[in-house]
């Protein structure tokens, strides 16, 4: 039975690359096996709360344009129904995960006592749709970045009192996270970063910022949560410098702060784009570290260079993503979360599903692609070839040589090297074959 919000969307099936129902899978098809595995247990997809249920439709220069029966989001009953309608979508969507921030499942409340009440009262509502419904929870995070207390910053404050707000919101999280059996934690630092060094002791933050991060880590353990604790790099928004800025920037914080066995990154399509990468760079950073954890699957505007939380529509760079998380193994604890949403003129409850719908969609072609070519093998023999001068004894023995040894066998051996076409064009055009 579904509210009168989503009368007449039926749920959506799989069928086929024929089909033309706009409000069909054509790609996705759950139970397809695909390189050994389900593709719905490939691509773990998740519905991001904020922007589906939270959002108003506001923008810089206008307010609302979605209006909801919810909204104003400022009291339970009406966080209880933003419930109803979130599980409603997801048994529509057949999505096997959501992700929440505190801030947008429960009303603020201006003080921690009520907000901590508030959030143990709609998660233990949340749990019980989650039996219900069958859905299950990817990641849960603080929000602090919206409210005012924040602005300057969470654990990077320079204010202790926020940084002991912020260790407490974010034992609440875990804990509710925790609770409803939660696959993964992330920490996505909105305001841990600075807008002028005039006002900034760059040193300390960092050093609270890893302190803090480190707490997070013990706790996780105390309470035997087995969730991957997960941190999110962007640059530049909202704040100009962002201490997490991004795949690299992260890894060597955490390793500065002992915590590179204990933390992984969700990487998010559009920050690699904000940060001057292609998602695939990151990913593959991520995973050159063994660091990679879960990833947020949403454009950009390429255009205006804003971080537009766009729903992916773009097979080759979605496939060449997939392809990267395939070479490393594939997802364990993480999930395709779409942090996304729709336009503020998309009003109707159909844009809502219609936009997962494509997103789900395109995912899972990408998928298909990227598995593809791992079967074909054609990128990897490329690779091989590429480096198979490193499979000689010479050159693995210089790996253990010093400089100067290395350096007399060029004079000893006259070695001058032949410069070799690094193919791009010829692999580009690979690529198109399976995209
Ligand atoms: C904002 C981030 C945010 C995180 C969760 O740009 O992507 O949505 O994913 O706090
Ligand atoms: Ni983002
Ligand atoms: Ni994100």
């Amino acid at each position: 039975m579904t509210s009168r919000f989503f009368e007449g969307i039926e749920k959506i099936r799989y069928e086929g690359v024929d089909s033309s129902n706009p409000m069909a899978f054509r790609h996705y098809n759950p139970d397809e096996v695909v390189m050994g595995k389900r593709m719905e247990d490939h691509l773990r997809f998740a519905v991001a709360w904020w922007h589906s249920f939270a959002w108003e439709g506001g923008d810089p220069f206008g307010g609302p344009t979605l209006e909801r029966p919810w909204h104003p989001q400022d009291d339970m009953g009406r966080a209880r129904m933003k419930a109803d309608i979130a599980f409603e979508m997801f048994d529509i969507l057949g999505q096997p995960y959501f992700c929440w921030h505190d801030a947008d499942i429960r009303p603020e409340q201006g003080n921690f006592a009520d907000n901590l009440r508030t959030l143990e009262e709609i998660t233990d509502y949340i749990g019980e749709k989650m039996r219900a419904v069958g859905t299950k929870l990817l990641w849960g995070t603080a929000n602090m970045f919206s409210h005012r207390r924040w602005m300057s910053g969470a654990s990077t404050n320079p204010d202790p009192d926020v940084f002991a707000f912020a260790a407490a919101t974010v034992k609440s999280c875990i804990d509710a996270t925790h609770k409803l059996g939660g696959e993964n934690y992330v920490l996505w630092g909105g305001r841990e970063g600075y807008e002028t060094l005039l006002n900034t002791d760059l040193k300390a933050e960092l050093d609270h910022m890893g302190r803090f991060l480190n707490m997070v880590v013990d706790y996780k353990h105390k309470i035997g949560f087995k969730g991957a604790i997960l941190v999110e790099p962007k640059p530049q928004e909202p704040s100009k410098h962002q201490y997490d800025y991004d795949a690299a920037t992260c890894i060597g914080f955490l390793r500065k702060y002992g915590l590179e066995d204990e933390v992984k990154l969700n990487l998010e399509q559009g920050h690699a784009i904000l940060a001057g990468h292609s998602f695939e760079h990151e990913i593959a950073v991520a995973a050159a570290e063994g660091m990679l954890g879960s990833i947020d699957m949403n454009r950009n505007d390429y255009q205006s260079g804003w971080d537009t939380d766009q729903f992916p529509n773009n097979t080759p760079e979605v496939a060449l993503a997939y392809y990267y998380i395939l070479k490393a193994g594939g997802f364990s604890t993480g999930g395709t979360n779409f942090d996304a949403k729709i336009r503020r003129q998309s009003i109707d409850a159909e844009d809502l599903v219609a936009a997962h719908v494509g997103g789900m969609d395109v995912c899972a072609r990408g998928l298909k692609a990227a598995a593809a070519m791992i079967e074909d093998g054609g990128l990897d023999s490329a690779l091989a070839n590429r480096y198979s001068g490193w499979q000689s004894p010479e050159a693995q023995v210089m790996l253990g040589s010093s400089l100067e040894e290395v350096a007399s066998r060029v004079l000893i051996e006259a070695i001058k090297p032949e410069p070799r076409s690094g193919r791009q064009e010829y692999l580009e055009n690979y690529v198109n074959r399976f995209v």
